[in-house]
């Protein structure tokens, strides 16, 4: 997808602070945290939300949950994290490329909104 901002992000068309990348998943810092830990883990397949997820796509976001086990290994999210998917406008979801929040480094506490 040409005008979509994290399929440039994984073209190298525009920077990113990353933490992981391979064929398959990259995985960023977000440029504007929430949390004193905050990035992105994207599946490089451009699928544009949750609601186009398939038997033919599953692999990949089962595939970027691999990555999220080894990257709260690598980043030292001992203490726990929390993974968010936001899908459609209601839930604030602004970038159209399926990506999972991965928040981290503070108590958030036992309510999710
Ligand atoms: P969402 O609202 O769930 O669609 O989250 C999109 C996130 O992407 C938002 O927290 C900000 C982040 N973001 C948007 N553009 C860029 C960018 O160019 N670089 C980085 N690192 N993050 C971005």
């Amino acid at each position: 997808m040409s005008d979509c901002i994290f399929c440039k992000i994984i073209n190298g068309e525009i920077p990113a602070d990353k933490l992981y990348e391979d064929d398959r998943v990259i995985a960023f810092r977000d440029i504007h945290p929430q949390a004193p830990v905050h990035f992105l883990v994207v599946p490089k397949k451009h699928i544009p939300a949750t609601t186009e997820i398939t038997p033919e796509n599953s692999g990949e976001v089962a595939y970027v949950f691999e990555i999220i086990a080894k990257l709260a290994k690598q980043e030292h999210l001992d203490g726990g994290f929390r993974v968010v998917n936001n899908c459609g406008e209601n839930a604030g979801q602004t970038v159209p490329h399926l990506h999972f929040h991965v928040l981290a480094g503070k108590v958030m506490g036992e309510t999710i909104v």
